[in-house]
C-alpha cells in the first residue's frame, strides 16, 4: 500500500492554507493579502463555473458591445469583468483596479479602500470561447504605500515592482498558477471540494525547450530578428532537432504549456502592430513575472520585460518569454541587429 501517496491525498494543501503558511513567514502581516487572494479565488471559481455552463446557459455569443481595444465583447467577458470588479471591491483590500474590459481605471470608494492595486484580464483568449478551447484570467498585484492617496502612477510602475501575479486557466482542469515573489506554484480546482489544491509545487521551467509558439500568419510583417529566430526553430544550424510548433491563440493556455514543458512563446512586433498585441499591465507583466520566478526569461525585443515602464494603462508591448536558453537566443539576434 502506498502510505506516502495516501498521506498526500488526505493532507490537502489548499491555496488558502498555502498562503496562510506563507503569511506566517512575515510576522508583520495582518492577513490582508490572504483576504485579497480569497476574493480573487472566488472570482476564478465563479468564472470557471460560468465557462463550464456557458453552452447550456446560452451565455456565449456577442453581447453587442465593443471593448476599449475595439474588439467585440462576448457575454462571458462582461460577466467575468463584473464578477472580478465586485469581488475585488468587496474584499476591502483594493484601491485601484485596471481591467482589460474597462477604458478607465476603477478607483475604489474610500470606505472600502485597501492598499492593493490589481490589474487583470478577466477572460483572456475570448475568441476561443465559442469553440470551448481553454481560456483564462490573468492578474498582477502592486501595493501602494501606507496612508498614500492612490493615483494612476501607482499602477504605471515597472513590472519588477509587482508583489504577486498569477493566472487561472479554464481548461480540461481549472488550474490556478501563482507567484508571490518566491517561486511559482500551481493549484488545481477539485470540483467536488470547491477548493484549489496544490498539485504543481515549485514549478521550474526547463532550461531549454522543444516547442515554439507564435501566430505564424503574421510572418510576412515580422522584422529580421523574429524571422531569423523562427527560421532557426525550423532549420537549426547547430545540428539539433527542429522545434515543434504549438499555438492555441489563447495566451493563458500557450503560456501554461510553455511553463510546464519549456520552449518559447512569442507575440512579436510586426509592421502592422509595432507594439505587438498583448497588453503590458495585465498580460505581459504577470506572465513575465511568473516566467522569471520559474527560472525563465521575458524580453520585449529591446529590454527585460519587467523593466518596462508603462505610460498608459492599456499600453501594449512585443513579448518573447519562456525557457532561459531559448529567450537567450532571441536576445542575441536582436543584439546582433542593433550592432549592424
Ligand atoms: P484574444 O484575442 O482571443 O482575446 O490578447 C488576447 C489574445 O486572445 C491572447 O489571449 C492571445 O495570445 C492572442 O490574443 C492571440 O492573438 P492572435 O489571434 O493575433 O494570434
Amino acid at each position: 500500500m502506498d502510505h506516502a501517496g495516501d498521506a498526500a491525498r488526505t493532507d490537502l494543501m489548499t491555496i488558502t492554507r498555502y498562503v496562510l503558511n506563507e503569511q506566517t513567514k512575515h510576522p508583520e502581516s495582518r492577513g490582508d493579502f490572504t483576504i485579497l487572494l480569497n476574493h480573487i479565488v472566488l472570482g476564478c471559481k465563479f468564472v470557471c463555473s460560468s465557462v463550464n455552463k456557458a453552452g447550456l446557459a446560452k451565455l456565449i455569443g456577442l453581447a453587442g458591445e465593443t471593448n476599449v481595444q475595439g474588439e467585440e465583447q462576448k457575454k462571458l467577458d462582461v460577466l467575468s469583468n463584473e464578477v472580478f470588479i465586485k469581488a475585488l471591491v468587496s474584499s476591502g483590500r483594493t484601491c485601484i483596479l485596471v481591467s482589460e474590459e474597462d477604458e478607465e481605471a476603477t478607483f475604489v470608494e474610500p470606505s472600502l479602500r485597501g492598499k492593493y492595486c490589481v490589474m487583470f484580464d478577466p477572460l483572456d483568449g475570448s475568441s476561443n470561447i465559442d469553440c470551448c478551447v481553454s481560456i483564462g484570467t490573468i492578474f498582477g498585484i502592486y501595493m501602494i504605500k501606507d496612508g498614500k492617496e492612490p493615483t494612476l502612477e501607482d499602477v504605471l510602475q515597472p513590472g519588477r515592482d509587482m508583489l504577486a501575479a498569477g493566472y487561472c486557466m479554464y481548461g480540461s482542469s481549472c488550474t490556478l498558477v501563482l507567484s508571490t515573489g518566491s517561486g511559482v506554484n500551481g493549484f488545481t480546482l477539485d470540483p467536488s471540494l470547491g477548493e484549489f489544491i496544490l498539485t504543481h509545487p515549485d514549478i521550474k521551467i526547463p532550461k531549454k525547450g522543444k516547442i515554439y509558439s507564435v501566430n505564424e500568419g503574421n510572418a510576412k510583417n515580422w522584422n529580421g530578428p523574429t524571422s531569423k529566430y523562427v527560421q532557426k526553430c525550423k532549420f537549426p544550424d547547430d545540428g539539433s532537432s527542429p522545434k515543434s510548433l504549438r499555438y492555441i491563440g489563447s495566451m493563458v493556455a500557450d503560456v501554461h504549456r510553455t511553463l510546464l514543458y519549456g520552449g518559447i512563446f512569442l507575440y512579436p512586433a510586426d509592421k502592422k502592430s509595432p507594439n505587438g498585441k498583448l497588453r503590458v499591465l495585465y498580460e505581459v507583466f504577470p506572465m513575465s513575472f511568473l516566467m522569471e520566478q520559474a527560472g525563465g526569461q521575458a524580453f520585449t525585443g529591446k529590454q527585460r520585460a519587467l523593466d518596462l515602464v508603462p505610460k498608459k494603462i492599456h499600453d501594449r508591448s512585443p513579448i518573447f518569454l519562456g525557457s532561459y536558453d531559448d529567450v537567450e537566443e532571441i536576445k542575441a539576434l536582436y543584439a546582433a541587429e542593433e550592432k549592424e
